[in-house]
């Protein structure tokens, strides 16, 4: 039997976001939009890295009400996705609650969070909803367009 997954995302994954099409390529699986929600609790959401990259903050009561949309997914697409997250080493998927919008129905999900981030990214501008092109005027730098593949860019947010 299938087992599916609930997913919140609040970032490069939502609707017509850079990183939008790994929830729609039929070979990384199953996803289907259960609809547009928010966080029950507060979290920081930041752009950070010199590749302007959105992080939820592991740091929970601090922060907004975080928009996104929740997926449902299966086996495989949540390993894609992981695969992407690079979780549990970069981001790390918890279990969070968030409301959905239009039944006002909690509901419980995976979220990805940045555990382990440096304590100065606390004094970035907290985010409700992401939007690449925003006007924070800080557009999301895709993997392919970076200067070096690989994580070395990791040490631009991450807490040793
Ligand atoms: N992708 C995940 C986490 C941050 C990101 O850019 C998301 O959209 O939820």
């Amino acid at each position: 039997m299938t087992k599916f997954h609930k997913v919140f995302v609040y970032g490069t994954l939502k609707t017509n976001e850079p990183n939008y099409h790994w929830l729609t390529e039929k070979e990384n699986g199953h996803s289907r939009l259960v609809g547009n929600a928010k966080t029950a609790q507060k979290y920081p959401l930041v752009i950070a890295s010199r590749y302007n990259i959105p992080y939820a903050l592991d740091k929970e009561g601090v922060g907004e009400n975080i928009k996104g949309e929740v997926y449902e997914v299966d086996d495989l697409m949540l390993s894609k996705l992981d695969i992407l997250e690079d979780h549990p080493k970069y981001y790390k998927r918890k279990v969070k609650e968030v409301i959905l919008e239009e039944s006002g129905e909690k509901c419980e999900v995976w979220i990805y969070l940045l555990h382990t981030f440096k304590d100065s990214m606390l004094n970035l501008p907290f985010l409700v909803s992401y939007e690449s092109k925003g006007d924070h005027g800080l557009p999301y730098v895709m993997r392919y367009l970076r200067e070096k593949p690989g994580s070395e860019y990791w040490s631009d947010v991450k807490q040793e």
